[in-house]
């Protein structure tokens, strides 16, 4: 018994170690320059881990990027290199904005690419879920999660850290389905680009969203709603037309 109670306490105190929350003071807690940062995504508890195994279709996109990358330079260098109209217009709009202020830089990367006609994974791919590439996606399109995918890499493109940046799948309890979207954190405040407004909104705008999980090339995040966050009171879900 002695000896027992000593090892419990041992692997209760290495486990809290390797899933430590991290809401106000450690992951959100403070952006880079040290300055405050936002408050916890979408209210929720986090706990991060850097094994992203458990997301096979994100480290399948992560794993081909590179070669998509290149393809995308050899489009940039020469318009003969570039397989579509589509992917010209989105290559020249990176290249437009790549002098414009951050907030307008989101605002013009969720309008474009909403202009994406949203297509559901079994209809477009053939499977029940299917993460689509930033190239897969400027030729067929996709549904909520790949619109964030194409616009995670394209803010990367014009200069957003990853640490900036998160793909997040969440509960819409409004629609009552799974639904995701853009997290971005930019001085203090965490924006929304979302594929069914072309408003960006900030999370205090968002109250119908309820995080499962979160990922961007490093790093998921398991999601706990310890509050009732999902207030669904219509006139408070200022969402854009689309
Ligand atoms: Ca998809």
């Amino acid at each position: 018994m002695s000896v027992r109670y000593p090892l419990l306490l041992l692997f209760v105190i290495v486990a809290a170690s390797a899933l430590s929350p991290t809401g106000n003071a450690l992951a959100q807690g403070r952006e880079r320059g040290g300055t405050p940062g936002p408050s916890p995504l979408l209210g929720a508890v986090e706990i991060a881990s850097n094994n992203l195994a458990a997301l096979p279709q994100w480290t399948r996109i992560l794993n081909k990027i590179e070669d998509e990358k290149k393809a995308m330079e050899r489009c940039d260098v020469s318009v003969d290199a570039c397989t579509s109209a589509e992917i010209v217009a989105w290559r020249a709009m990176i290249q437009g904005l790549r002098s414009q202020a951050p907030l307008d830089q989101l605002s013009e990367v969720n309008r474009f690419l909403n202009t994406w006609s949203e297509k559901p994974d079994d209809e477009n791919y053939g499977a029940e879920e299917y993460w689509a590439s930033p190239l897969e996606f400027i030729a067929r399109s996709g549904d909520s999660e790949d619109f964030a995918i194409v616009k995670f890499f394209t803010l990367r493109e014009l200069g957003f850290t990853n640490e900036q940046l998160r793909i997040v799948v969440a509960k819409d309890v409004l629609r009552n389905k799974v639904h995701s979207f853009l997290a971005v954190y930019h001085e203090g405040e965490i924006h929304i680009l979302d594929s069914v407004s072309n408003s960006v909104l900030t999370q205090n705008d968002v109250k119908y969203y309820v995080p499962f999980y979160s990922v961007n090339e490093t790093t998921r995040w398991a999601h706990i709603v310890v509050h009732a966050q999902a207030t669904v009171a219509a006139g408070k879900t200022a969402r854009g037309a689309r």
